[in-house]
Parts: structure tokens; C-alpha cells; sequence
């Protein structure tokens, strides 16, 4: 009887403590577990319009009276938009899913006929994939002359980062805004080259308009530069640009 308890008693030992390191390592891979469910909110990844950060602005040549020149080739102005995509914890939100969608309104000066456009080289709208940093970027150009208004909204995953509105004064080499560079443009520049004047024709940003300005331009003449998709912006009126 006393051998049949005495193993009894070992048994019952052994299993507490079986049991007492059980526990012991159940703790210790819990708690790591726990923490990392407390400190990691339940919205991690997921855009937050409250921390994600819209910009548009002009890039490349700088006007003292214009916003910008573009040419079609991109290799004047461009308009560089920045979407940066961050979860409510401020953490950027890498591979999601962004769209920018638009709405463009445009005034072409008085200074060249009414049968001028206003013209973007995109659809309605553009898409594009955050990087690591949580970044989408892109280039867009206008076509045509005078004032364009550009209404936006970025969408990421979904999600709903607000919009902006900007309007910038502009010259172009596509000067009637036809999608293309050719010997249309020519025909409009020509006037203003004659009498060395105009807000429209100085494509170098610097009065009077002559010989220097035909310089930048002619790249994009014989390359008859064009936009491979682009759309009209609705005609409105938003004021004169030129001096
Ligand atoms: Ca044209
Ligand atoms: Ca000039």
C-alpha cells in the first residue's frame, strides 16, 4: 500500500508540475501576443483622410506672370501631383490603391480666337499604387492658353481623401489646344511674333516676344508633340490672365 501512494504522490507531483510549465510557457508566448494586439490599433493599413496629405503644384519653368508654360513632350511645366497615404496611427500605407478623379473647367485668353480649348492630358481620371513611404505621384499637363481650373478628389483603398480645387494661369505650345503641336500653333504664334507683343506668345517668359521665344517652341513642332489621351475642360469664365 505504501508503494502504491508513495507513486501515487509522484505521479500527482509530476503532473503540477507539467502542468505549473505549461503555464509558464503559455504566459510567455501570450503576453508578447497581448502587447502587440494592445499597441497595434485595430485600423493599422487602413487610410486615414485625417493623417494622408493631398498636394498639386507646378514644376519646371516659372513665369513672373504665368503659373507655367507647358509643351506636350512634358519637358516644360508640369503639374505635379503628390498623394501621400497614411493609417490613422500616422503609419504610411504601402500598395494601396489610389484615385484622383476631375473635374477641369478652362478660359482661354481673349487674346486668340474662340475656337481655343482648354485641354488636360488625362481622362476623368488617374490611378496609381502607394510605395513603402505610403507616395503615389503624378505628372499632368494642360494644353491650349489661358486660365484652367482643376477640381480633384483622391480616393485610396476606397476611402475617401477629400478634395482641392487650383487654378493656375498658363500658355501653351498647343496654343489653340487641339492635342497636338503643328503648323495650326504656328499660324497663332506668328501675330504675336510679328509685333513683338502678347501674353500669349512668350513662351520664355521674358517681354518682348521674338526670335528667343520660337527656340522653345520648335522642339515640340518637330516632334509634333501631342497628348495620347486627353479631354476638354469645360468652357468657363474664370477672368482674364494677361496683363
Ligand atoms: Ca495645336
Ligand atoms: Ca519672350
Amino acid at each position: 500500500m505504501q508503494t502504491v501512494t508513495g507513486r501515487c504522490r509522484y505521479s500527482l507531483k509530476s503532473a503540477l508540475d507539467s502542468l505549473k510549465k505549461s503555464c509558464t510557457l503559455l504566459a510567455v508566448c501570450a503576453v508578447p501576443v497581448m502587447i502587440t494586439l494592445l499597441v497595434q490599433p485595430a485600423d493599422a493599413g487602413v487610410p486615414c483622410a485625417a493623417t494622408s496629405s493631398r498636394e498639386m503644384k507646378i514644376g519646371g519653368t516659372v513665369c513672373a506672370d504665368a503659373d507655367a508654360v507647358f509643351g506636350w513632350q512634358g519637358n516644360k511645366g508640369t503639374i505635379d501631383i503628390r498623394v501621400t497615404v497614411r493609417d490613422c496611427a500616422s503609419q504610411p500605407v504601402e500598395g494601396s490603391n489610389v484615385r484622383l478623379d476631375f473635374l477641369v473647367a478652362g478660359d482661354p485668353t481673349d487674346e486668340l480666337p474662340p475656337s481655343v480649348e482648354i485641354r488636360i492630358n488625362i481622362d476623368s481620371e488617374l490611378t496609381g499604387t502607394t510605395d513603402a513611404q505610403g507616395v503615389a505621384v503624378w505628372e499632368v499637363i494642360l494644353g491650349g492658353c489661358g486660365r484652367a481650373q482643376i477640381d480633384w478628389r483622391a480616393t485610396a483603398d476606397g476611402v475617401d481623401l477629400g478634395t482641392d480645387s487650383q487654378t493656375y494661369c498658363f500658355r501653351s505650345h498647343d496654343m489653340n489646344g487641339d492635342g497636338i503641336v503643328n503648323f495650326q500653333d504656328v499660324f497663332l504664334y506668328l501675330p504675336f511674333s510679328f509685333s513683338g507683343t502678347g501674353w500669349a506668345g512668350n513662351f520664355n517668359c521674358v517681354q518682348p516676344v521674338n526670335f528667343f521665344d520660337i527656340i522653345g517652341f520648335l522642339p515640340d513642332l518637330n516632334a509634333a508633340a501631342h497628348a495620347d489621351v486627353s479631354t476638354v475642360a469645360v468652357p468657363a469664365a474664370l477672368g482674364e490672365c494677361a496683363p
